[in-house]
């Protein structure tokens, strides 16, 4: 399996700065080593931007940009048949990394484990950081096409998004989880009744027809700030990195994963080495759960 590691140094929609540092931390703490033995191509998603931390339109314009060209990055490498492996920057990257899948696999899931929602409409939104927008843009339930004419994209039905770890979610995000009877498995409930209860139910759901094609986002806050404290909006009580793990490694195990978001490292925060072994647990169990898929197939 050659993997594109898609560099995505977006920061933008977090409102905060070292977001966009993260991809070259990663890289030269060794994912390339981490990866081993798959091959890996490393390309650059986007530009980054001067910072614009000022949360209007010029910011959402900003961050479409970004996401445009990340999109075009996801499409060209999936066509290829590599694995685009998204390295961010914020969450809003993934308005474009899963745009991109969209565009080849219309049929796409997405599991997006996160201690946030980012479900947020544009108008909802307390914070009015375009990270915790970018699945209500995705799917439609934000149409913000007035705003930003300039980038449209394919729709993924909200159901098609599978959330886990979650514990901070806004009114109006919770408006919309229940509305729209979305699948959200908290971190209290893993944390409750142990992560193996979800992955046998998640690997069983993996394992029908009804599932062709998945979006794996991970958001290094899905897990808890004690473990991994570099990250720019940090929740308390989150899994653990064994907890993540696990998860990815039943997602990966499907075969049916097309694309993988790695997202919210922010090394200018206190606690980059600790973040950085957890983060180089993940990659090893990406490794690792890709190689046995390759040698059962
Ligand atoms: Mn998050």
């Amino acid at each position: 399996m050659k993997i594109d590691i898609i560099t995505a140094p977006v920061n933008i929609g977090s409102g905060k700065q070292g977001a966009q540092d993260g991809p070259e931390t990663l890289l030269k703490a060794g994912v390339t080593t981490w990866l081993n033995p798959h091959e890996c191509n490393i390309v650059a998603g986007c530009e980054s931007h001067d910072p614009v931390l000022n949360i209007d339109d010029a910011a959402l314009h900003a961050v479409a940009a970004q996401c445009k060209s990340l999109r075009r990055a996801v499409v060209k490498s999936l066509s290829v048949g590599h694995l685009p492996l998204i390295l961010g920057g914020d969450h809003s990257l993934t308005w474009g990394s899963l745009a991109g899948v969209m565009d080849l696999y219309p049929d796409a899931y997405c599991i997006y484990i996160d201690a946030h929602g980012d479900i947020n409409t544009y108008e909802g939104s307390p914070s009015g950081h375009v990270h915790g927008m970018c699945l209500s843009f995705l799917s439609g339930i934000c149409d913000v096409s007035t705003v930003v004419p300039e980038y449209t994209h394919p729709t993924i039905a909200p159901q098609r998004i599978k959330f886990y770890a979650t514990r901070s979610l806004d009114p109006c995000e919770q408006d919309i989880i229940n509305n729209h009877h979305l699948d959200v498995i908290t971190s209290d409930n893993i944390l409750t009744h142990g992560v193996q209860t979800y992955t046998r139910q998640l690997e069983q759901w993996l394992d029908t027809d009804e599932v062709r094609h998945v979006h794996l986002s991970f958001d290094i806050d899905a897990i808890d700030p004690s473990l991994t404290p570099a990250t720019g909006v940090p929740e308390k009580e989150g899994i653990t990195v064994q907890d993540a793990v696990a998860l990815i490694d039943t997602v990966l195990a499907s075969g049916k994963t097309v694309a993988i978001d790695l997202v919210e490292f922010n090394p200018r925060l206190e606690g980059r080495d600790k973040t950085l072994d957890a983060w180089q647990n993940i990659f090893n169990a990406i490794a690792r759960s890709l190689s046995s898929r390759t040698s059962s197939k």
